[in-house]
């Protein structure tokens, strides 16, 4: 029999060339798990094994793999304008892409400002606040609030205002920020969609920030709606709404970051209408072009714009942007995948999935070492007792394991996250509950 090989035929010289991100790279060359192909919800292994996407690749794929539809415009757009001029000039596409988004965004986020990730999205939405309060005669609103355990990416602003201690600590100052506490609160362990307790009081702690800058200081806070990287840390009921009020009476921006809540994992296009709570930025990537083509958009009040639109006209109101901002590849990318989520409904098929994936996950309650399940939408987390003196080993162990027995998912410190793909049927939906499961009495 021939030898089966995970490697993929790679040598050493060319696993060691890649530095991969946020990987152990000596543990995972050791032991490479390689993807050679997708199709629908399922991976194949360069050692031939199909695997069944529970993350969606990394929250990317929410239309499932290897649509046609998005390889064919992207294709198409290749050929017919691979590349233009992302300053001083323009693509039709870009415009189209823009009005359509503008369309589907809550209330007045009309204006949207392309990039390539949700780590551009980030630093783009902090700086446009910013310089929002200096167009706007407010320079001195410039300070910035995060939230502990919150997720920005990884450039200075995000990382500053994220509070991911592990994401900071080794690159040394980054920005000024302060961070409200998170929203994991013991008393709401298992709780089914939002939980009930904590919420209005948590969110008053945005107070004692202004108390201690001043409303006067402060441009934005920004916030997932709810946390993804840190494992689906749901908001507790009314917390986002009392944020809103307190910055509302305080005049400071609310931005939400919907990198990963955004284009439908909660059953609404962005969190914003789902909790219904309106943000004056949201921040998005990944489902927006299916992960299939690198893609950010920022969305802006209409206002907000206005306000920069002053000055000499030939002069660039914004001293921002990106190479790529709005590649044309990208654009077609999304507007196939925009077509994709229209005609299958696919948002409302996560609203119907939504409860039979909660019971899925919450069926793992009573299971060995599991301390709390959280979920909203098709977004969910077990969260496991962390072994003695190795924290964070065992949900990797649960994790990789999972791997091996043919379904993706995802670990942060003790806790194994699920987002599929809302293409996912409901058996498998119940196989990633079952394997979970049986690993969960296998593993210490
Ligand atoms: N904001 C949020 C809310 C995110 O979740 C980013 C910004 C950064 O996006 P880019 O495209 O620059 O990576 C993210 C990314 C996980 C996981 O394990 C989450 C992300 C990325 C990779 C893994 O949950 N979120
Ligand atoms: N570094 C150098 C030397 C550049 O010339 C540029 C863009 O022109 C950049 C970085 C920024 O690249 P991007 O616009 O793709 O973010």
């Amino acid at each position: 029999m021939a030898r089966i090989d995970i490697r993929a035929g790679l040598s050493n010289e060319e696993l060691d060339a890649h530095w991969m991100p946020f990987t152990g790279n000596r543990h995972f060359k050791s032991e490479p798990r390689l993807f050679v192909s997708a199709e629908g919800m399922h991976y194949t292994t360069a050692d031939g094994r199909s695997v069944l996407d529970g993350f969606s690749g990394l929250w990317c794929s929410n239309a499932g793999h290897g649509r046609k539809e998005i390889a064919d415009a992207v294709a198409q757009q290749l050929i017919a304008l691979d590349y233009s001029p992302a300053f001083q000039f323009g693509h039709p596409l870009a415009f189209k892409l823009a009005r359509r988004l503008a369309d589907m965004a809550p209330g007045d986020l009309n204006r949207v400002f392309f990039c390539n990730s949700g780590s551009e999205a980030a630093d783009t939405a902090l700086k446009i606040a910013r310089a929002y309060w200096r167009a706007a005669g407010r320079p001195e609103k410039n300070r910035l609030v995060g939230r502990a355990q919150g997720y920005h990416g990884v450039n200075f602003g995000g990382i500053s205002v994220g509070g991911m201690v592990g994401n900071r600590k080794t690159f040394g100052p980054v920005l000024d920020v302060d961070h409200l506490p998170h929203t994991l609160l013991p008393e709401n362990a298992f709780s089914r969609g939002l939980p009930e307790h904590g919420g209005a009081a948590m969110a008053e702690r945005l107070m004692d920030i202004i108390n201690l800058q001043g409303a006067e200081n402060i441009a934005a806070v920004m916030v997932e709606p709810f946390a993804g990287s840190a494992g689906v840390i749901l908001p507790p009921k009314g917390y986002l709404q009392r944020l809103r009020e307190i910055c509302d009476q305080h005049h400071i921006l609310l931005i939400f970051d919907e990198v990963i809540t955004g284009f439908g994992r909660t059953g609404s296009a962005f969190a914003a209408q789902e909790f219904g709570v309106q943000p004056d930025i949201i921040t998005t990537a990944k489902g927006i072009s299916n992960g299939a083509v690198p893609l950010g958009a920022v969305f802006v009040r209409e206002d907000i714009y206005d306000a920069f639109m002053q000055g000499p006209e030939q002069f660039p109101e914004l001293a921002h942007g990106y190479t790529y901002s709005a590649h044309p590849v990208a654009c077609a990318a999304a507007m196939a995948t925009l077509d994709i989520y229209e005609r299958e409904n696919l948002f409302a098929r996560v609203r119907e999935l939504a409860p039979h994936f909660e019971d899925a996950l919450h069926g793992l309650n009573g299971e060995r070492h599991v301390i709390d399940i959280r979920n909203y939408g098709l977004a969910g987390a077990i969260q496991l007792q962390p072994r003695e003196g190795e924290p964070g080993k065992r949900a990797m162990e649960a994790v990789l394991e999972a791997y091996q027995r043919g379904v993706l998912l995802r670990w942060t410190g003790d806790t194994i996250a699920v987002a599929p793909p809302f293409v996912i049927q409901r058996e498998q939906i119940d196989q990633i509950a079952q394997t979970l499961s049986e690993i969960l009495r296998e593993i210490d």
